[in-house]
């Protein structure tokens, strides 16, 4: 190729600038923006608040003061404050990065296949019918967050009520997730403040008043943000309701093994369900029991009637999943198939993940210890009862807002702590803290 033809090629890699420019950066953003003779059309954008999760890292990191302690996103941190890599995860990932065979190539549009089928193993356990009858269609997602999306998504198109029933309170980002996708988002009381614990009855009662095929979005243990989760017993009667109702469960599994520290205990509810329910939908998350995330490792399985429906699902979650982002990642899905089909890799998972399990039960024993001490006003025993990684500490937006500005402690408005933020050596700076806040600064 010679002439305008490899000129303009030329131009497009970036080779060569294009004509009548200077080819420098300065040159080329010197002519001014209004050559159209009108505002900008962002111009009557307005500025949209910090995420009230995620927006906290960024206050934090602007913050000089030298005890500001980060409690808000629910992120592992060691006794010394700093992030944790597994070590399992590290190996996996070094036999993948000098494997000769590894490439680069775009993985399917459902993703690493082998990982698909692993996770579902994961969640519903090996011996689950529908898994053994390959009735469940699972995709890989970008974490926890892209498979509801996806999740929803599909519903939104296939199925019959584009009504889903959220647990009030909930992960904020829930609403946010299923309204973008265009469902209608309701709640039903699910915590009860003057117990610290599950309003079973007003849960009860909304599932009931449910209309039927409602989609109802289940934590499926350590519920965010309250750390409250059903008993055994109660879940058992909330499935009798929802499949009564003929209601459609979604599955948010964000912490497998982090309530507990057992991941059979953890999915527990989940498998009660999906031996009963005809169908069912599942959105699963590596970032917190893999310390992935950043990695985006993640699943979205839909329990299908019968294998020939799951091939369909599947079929259709593709055909959403290409325009949105064609093909999921590759690296973290490598990494958590390495661990999930090695024995030998499991195994060391499971004892470093309750060992971070085990160190977020010390620190509510620790923070309540240390409460008990100072004598702080109210009760504490929901500190030591809720579990995963969050507190629901019961302060108020008022206290929560003067233990941020007076001792630079970050946690969400709600109140909500993330306990593997927590080390021995700053449970005391916290309960000062909260002290503080519950003697001067009234509800
Ligand atoms: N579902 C629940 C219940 C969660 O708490 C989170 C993360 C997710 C899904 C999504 O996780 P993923 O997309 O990273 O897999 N919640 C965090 C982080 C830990 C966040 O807000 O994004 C939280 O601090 O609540």
């Amino acid at each position: 190729m010679s002439g305008p033809a490899s000129r303009r090629l030329q131009v497009l890699r970036g080779q060569i600038a294009p004509p009548g420019s200077t080819g420098n950066a300065a040159a080329m953003s010197a002519e001014p923006v209004a050559a159209y003779g009108r505002p900008s059309v962002w111009a009557h954008i307005p500025e949209a608040p910090a995420d009230p999760i995620l927006g906290l890292n960024e206050a934090f990191k602007a913050d000089p003061h030298p005890s500001k302690l980060n409690l808000g996103v629910g992120a592992y941190r060691t006794e010394d404050g700093k992030p944790l890599v597994l070590n399992v995860v590290r190996k996996a990932e070094m036999a993948l990065v000098t494997d000769p065979n590894s490439n680069k190539e775009y993985l399917g549009i459902a993703g690493n296949a082998v990982f698909c089928r692993l996770s579902r193993e994961l969640a519903f356990g090996t011996s689950c019918q529908a898994v053994r009858g390959n009735r469940i269609a699972t995709v890989q997602s970008l974490s926890g967050t892209g498979a509801l999306r996806v999740g929803a998504e599909f519903l939104k198109e296939h199925h019959p009520s584009k009504v889903i029933y959220l647990p009030q309170p909930t992960w904020g980002n829930h609403t946010k997730v299923f309204k973008r996708a265009g469902l209608e988002v309701r709640t039903y009381r699910y915590y009860d403040s003057t117990t610290c614990g599950l309003n079973f009855q007003g849960l009860m009662e909304d599932l009931m008043g449910a209309p039927s095929d409602s989609i109802i979005l289940l934590h499926a243990c350590a519920h965010n943000p309250t750390g409250v989760d059903p008993t055994p017993d109660q879940w058992k009667q909330m499935l009798k309701a929802i499949a009564g109702k003929q209601l459609l469960p979604f599955f948010d599994s964000a912490y497998q093994g982090f309530a507990s520290g057992s991941l059979s205990a953890d999915a527990a509810g989940l498998r009660m369900f999906a031996d009963a329910c005809p169908q069912l939908l599942l959105a699963q998350s590596y970032a917190k029991n893999m310390g992935m995330y950043g990695e985006r490792a993640g699943a979205l399985s839909v329990l299908c009637s019968s294998q020939g429906e799951a091939a369909v699902v599947a079929s259709q979650l593709k055909q959403v999943i290409r325009p949105m982002y064609s093909n999921p990642p590759r690296h973290g899905a490598g990494i958590v198939a390495a661990i999930l089909g090695s024995p030998e890799l499991f195994r060391e998972w499971e004892v470093e993940l309750s060992g971070m399990a085990d160190r977020i039960k010390l620190m509510r024993s620790k923070l309540h210890e240390a409460l008990r001490q100072r004598g702080t006003p109210g009760s504490w025993e929901h500190i030591l009862k809720q579990i995963g990684m969050f507190s629901y500490t019961g302060l108020s937006k008022r206290q929560v807002e003067h233990v941020t500005k007076k001792w630079h402690i970050y946690m969400t408005l709600d109140g909500r702590i993330s306990m593997a933020g927590l080390s021995a050596k700053t449970c005391g700076y916290l309960a000062d803290a909260m002290d503080d806040a519950v003697r001067n600064v009234p509800k």
